[in-house]
């Protein structure tokens, strides 16, 4: 019994050891029960803040027990990477690189072939938001941080500037401690949301959050929104930034994440003007890309319209205007007005 401990106690040492010389920046191990008497997934969904998000009705069951997606699974390895950089620009630090899917799913294959070569082969599989799997609730589970109150995994040393994603085992592994919640009383992230999206402390409301509306959210933008969506182009970061457990951040190691030219230089009325083939060109690789070019003109019109009035930016919008989709059109009006009323 002792020596299993220690060899398992071992195994833990020898994964955490493989993964941080991946740049993952922590590494922990969860079993993968998540049902609990009050879940907060299920209470979430009915009070309808997943917005236009019907796949979390259809892969409910799926999400609660993560094992059943790998046959005899029984550990997940969970991991973090961190992705900030002292850049501000319109677009989302999460997305100013390569496509986090693509950064995390390669490097997690490449932790299981070298796991595999130094222990032997193990039944696996890899997630990184790709399988209906809720990666915060078992990220907290194994220990790599708590669930903050604007419900993102914060990490002790290293804060939430991270992606997430694991790999389901069939390894017995230990499960490692878990990290209690360091919020306390503060409530800035929940205070300074600019859409009130933080409808309580570890609630979001999908409807509202700026996330949302500006990546996953497919028609118009309601207009009372709008104007609070500011000049953010894809996602928002403002819960974050005014996380203190965010303050010691560190740039990340990973150049696929570095910012692209493109977003470090060009301004809001050159990203507008830009063909659909200069879209496709400049977005290449990355997570915006699937946002496609007609949600991407909606995203800029708002941006215009929220940003102070320029000749520059008015003949852009007239000009787009022109021969834009009913729904940027609509955007597009919007933004116009805005800028008359200056
Ligand atoms: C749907 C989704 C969104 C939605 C909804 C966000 C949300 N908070 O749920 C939208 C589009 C708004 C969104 C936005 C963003 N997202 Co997102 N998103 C997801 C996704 C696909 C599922 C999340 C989910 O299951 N939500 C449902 C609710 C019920 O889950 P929950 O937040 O865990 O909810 C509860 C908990 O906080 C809970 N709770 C508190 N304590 C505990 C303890 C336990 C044990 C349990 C079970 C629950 C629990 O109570 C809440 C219910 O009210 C995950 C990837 C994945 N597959 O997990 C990425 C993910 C959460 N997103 C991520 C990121 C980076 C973002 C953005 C920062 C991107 C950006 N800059 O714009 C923003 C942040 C907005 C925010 N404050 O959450 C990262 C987060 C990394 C981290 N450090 O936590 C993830 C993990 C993707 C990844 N693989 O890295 N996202
Ligand atoms: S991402 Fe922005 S809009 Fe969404 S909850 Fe955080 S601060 Fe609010």
């Amino acid at each position: 019994m002792k020596t299993n401990i220690q060899a398992s106690k071992q195994l833990l040492e020898t994964i955490q050891k493989l993964g941080k010389s991946l740049h993952f920046f922590a590494v922990g191990i969860a079993n993968g029960e998540l049902e609990n008497k009050e879940n907060p997934l299920r209470k979430w969904l009915e009070e309808g803040y997943q917005a236009g998000m019907t796949f979390f009705h259809r892969s409910f069951e799926k999400r609660l027990h993560p094992l059943e997606g790998l046959p005899e699974g029984k550990s997940i390895i969970c991991v973090s990477m961190n992705y900030w950089q002292d850049h501000q620009t319109p677009v989302a630090r999460f997305a100013l690189g390569r496509d986090y899917h693509d950064v995390m799913r390669q490097r997690l294959q490449q932790f299981v072939e070298q796991l595999q070569a130094l222990i032997g082969p193990f039944r696996s599989r890899i997630f990184v938001d790709s399988s209906p799997v809720m990666e915060k609730a078992l990220a907290a589970k194994a220990g790599l941080g708590w669930i903050g109150k604007n419900t993102l995994l914060i990490a002790p040393k290293e804060g939430s500037w991270c992606c997430l994603g694991g790999v389901v085992t069939d390894l017995a592994l230990p499960e490692t401690p878990f990290v209690k919640s360091r919020c306390g009383t503060c409530q800035r992230c929940v205070q300074r949301c600019p859409t009130q999206a933080l409808v309580a402390p570890y609630v979001l409301d999908a409807r509202r959050c700026i996330s949302y509306l500006t990546i996953e959210h497919k028609g118009s933008i309601p207009e009372e929104l709008r104007s609070k969506i500011g000049t953010r182009i894809f996602g928002c970061d403002e819960c974050q930034v005014v996380c203190p457990w965010n303050r010691w951040a560190k740039n990340t190691l990973e150049q696929d994440f570095k910012v692209r030219t493109a977003f470090k230089k060009m301004g809001l009325v050159e990203m507008f003007l830009w063909t659909q083939e200069e879209f496709l060109k400049h977005t290449e690789g990355s997570a915006i890309r699937r946002l496609g070019y007609e949600r991407w003109l909606r995203n800029l019109a708002i941006a215009l319209g929220n940003s102070s009035k320029s000749a520059h930016a008015l003949s852009a919008l007239k000009m787009r205007k022109k021969e834009a989709s009913d729904l940027v059109k609509e955007h597009i009006c919007w933004a116009i007005d805005c800028l008359h009323q200056e």
